[in-house]
Order: C-alpha cells, then structure tokens, then sequence
C-alpha cells in the first residue's frame, strides 16, 4: 500500500512523514523534496505465533510513503499545477492540515486542497472526453463508448464541485477509470496537526471536524507531528511511557496506520509455516483464491484449496495437531471469504 502526503505548503507535512517514518529529513526549509519510506505495520499477532513455529523470520506487512511536493492550497485560483507523479500512484491521500500556527484555518485549509484536486480532475477528464470522442467518432469503435459514458458522469459531479469520491462508481465503472488516477477520487485520512499546547484537547478537535469522515471515503486523525517527531529517537518503551505522559494513548504511526487500513478497507490474514511467520494485505471480502495471488500468482491459479485456522483458536491450541483434534482447522474452498488474523495454508497444484 502506498500513502501520498499532501497538504497546504508549510503545514507540517514532512514533520508527519518524520513522525510516522521515524526519519529525520529537515522541516521548514521549502525544500520541496521527494522523502520516501517503508514503514513496517506494527502486528503482535506475528510474535505470538513466531512464539509457537519458531520461524528463520518475521515479515511484517508494509507501507510506502510518499511526501512529495504537490498542492498549492489555493483551491480554485490553482491553475496547470501539476502533481508530483508519485502522488497519483498513492492508494490514499493523508492530508496534512496546519492547526498549529496562530493563524490556521483547517476548515477551510481541507476545502481548499479538496478544491484543487476536483480542479485538477476536471480538467483532466475533459481532455480525456475531448480526445476519446474524437477517436470514437474516427474509428467507430464502440468500445469507447462505455468509458466515455462514465467519463461524462464523472465531468457532472465535478462541476458541481464535488470530488469524485462522491460519484457512486460500480466495481466495473470503477475499473474502467483506474488507470487515469483521479486525484479526488482516492480515500482521504484528513490530519489535523495540532500544536504542542493543544494536546489535551485533541478529542475536542476531533470532534470538531468529525464530520469531514465518511466510512471508505474520508477518515480523521488528529496529532501533534513536532512532539511525535521529536520522540522518534527514542525506544519504543521510552516513547510509549513519554507518549502517555502527554496523554497521548497512540504514536501518530499507529493511528495513522489503523485509520488507513480501516479508510481502505485492508485486513491482514497470516502464514505462519517454518521459515517464515508473515502478514499479508488484502481487501475485506477478498476470497480465498485471490489472498493467494498476494502470495504468488502461481498459488492463485493453481488453488486447490485453503486450510484456514482462525488467530484465536490457533494460539489456543498452539500446534497443527491439536489444533486439528480440536476440529479448529477448516477446509475452505476459492470462494471462501478470508477474515482479518486467518491463519492461512494454501494447497495448490501447478
Ligand atoms: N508548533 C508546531 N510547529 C509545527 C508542527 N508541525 C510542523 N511545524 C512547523 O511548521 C513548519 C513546516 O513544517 P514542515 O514539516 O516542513 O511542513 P511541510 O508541509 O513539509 O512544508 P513544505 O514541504 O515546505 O510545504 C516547520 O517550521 C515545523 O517545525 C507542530 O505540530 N507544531
Ligand atoms: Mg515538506
């Protein structure tokens, strides 16, 4: 998975990257930089089990970001500004918002950076309906025009100003488009970045903009990314008890992680074989046959089928066999529908 930071300039962008990424990259200097990282998503469910195969290693899963540089913040007085390429390629956006200077307006900070991608997309999709209808009229092909069809839709709820998270798209539909990026049509995780004197008061500020969320499209976070920076140095444990100090109950990655795992609608289901104990991402209501495939195409094509225990029975019983005598180890088929902490063996022939 990959998350594109954007944000006003200046509102704590690479400050949220170093907090979340545990990197040290300067803030404050308009560089404008590209900062990447991997980041490993936090998962005890892995060492419990390492705990009980002894594996070689742990794979925890992983996510990319990207803090690239990417809007002006001027909403619709933005004109031919273009997006770092990078950006576009991000499953979600984690927008940054400054709540910290004495100045801030996230409100109308988040509308505008809203303003700016539905601006951007526009003008996109009419380029794109220019140039296919022409083709289309051309060579008659027919095939067109279905995507054109979409397009059009898309063209409509744009100029009424809305982002295109709000065009209710079929799977289908939602294919058709996927390989222009459409800047507003990804998930949203908006982050409100507090300042240090604010902490205490950030459950009131969440639910101050709480309704900015909407379930699979827009999610809130909000965090104090000077403080989460500054403690990224530290042990875990050392961060952990400073954290809770602050009243602070989670370090900004983990927040930011859950919230968009959740906003993306990924579970994670487990191997847990000899040499490797290992998470792997995948959509809620994936089936069996496709979870393979994150494994390896092989496995997808050549499924026969899955020997599924469920994370909780497994660390019950603790070993195959007793977890098969207990009758905790189903046989599932393609189209069984994977839960979050599965613990999956998959059978396949190829
Ligand atoms: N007081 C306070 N200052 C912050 C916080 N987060 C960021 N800043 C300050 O805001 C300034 C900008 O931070 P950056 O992280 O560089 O912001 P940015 O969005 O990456 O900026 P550009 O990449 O130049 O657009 C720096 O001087 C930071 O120290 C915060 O939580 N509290
Ligand atoms: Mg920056």
């Amino acid at each position: 998975m990959k998350l594109g930071i954007i944000g006003k300039p200046q509102a704590g962008k690479t400050t949220v990257f170093n907090a979340a990424c545990g990197q040290q990259e300067n803030v404050g200097d308009f560089s404008k930089a590209v900062h990447r990282a991997l980041v490993t998503v936090p998962d005890e469910r892995l060492e419990v089990l390492a705990g009980l195969v002894s594996p070689k290693k742990i794979t925890y899963a992983q996510i990319e970001f990207v803090d690239a540089p990417g809007f002006s913040g001027k909403g619709k007085d933005a004109r031919a500004f273009e997006i770092h390429e990078d950006l576009r390629q991000a499953d979600a956006f984690l927008m940054v918002v400054d709540a910290f200077s004495e100045d801030s307006s996230p409100e109308s900070d988040v509308q505008s950076l809203i303003d700016e991608m539905i601006l951007l997309d526009q003008t996109l999709v009419e380029s794109t309906i220019d140039k296919r209808s022409r083709k289309a009229k051309l060579t008659g092909d027919k095939s067109e025009t279905r995507k054109l069809e979409v397009l059009a839709r898309c063209l409509e709820v744009l100029e009424q100003e809305k982002p295109l998270l709000e065009c209710d798209l079929a799977p289908d539909e939602e294919k058709l488009l996927r390989g222009y990026q459409f800047l507003s049509q990804k998930p949203l995780l908006v982050v409100i970045n507090i300042g240090e004197d604010e902490i205490d008061k950030a459950q009131s500020v969440y639910d101050k903009y709480s309704r900015f969320v909407e379930e699979g499209k827009r999610e809130l976070a909000v965090i104090c990314g000077r403080i989460e920076m500054e403690l990224v140095g530290l042990e875990d444990e050392e961060r952990t008890e400073f954290l809770k100090d602050l009243g602070i109950e989670k370090p900004a990655v983990e927040k930011v992680i859950e919230k968009s795992y959740f906003l993306l609608g990924l579970i994670s289901y487990l191997t847990a074989a000899e040499p490797e104990v290992r998470a792997w991402t995948i959509e809620r209501g994936d089936t069996a046959q496709k979870a393979a495939g994150v494994i390896h195409s092989d496995i997808e094509r050549g499924f026969i089928r899955a020997e599924v225990t469920a994370y909780n029975d497994y660390i019950e019983y603790k070993t195959l066999p007793a977890i098969k005598a207990a009758g905790k180890q189903r046989l599932e088929g393609k189209e069984y529908i994977v839960a979050d902490g599965d613990v999956i063996l998959f059978r396949f022939n190829v």
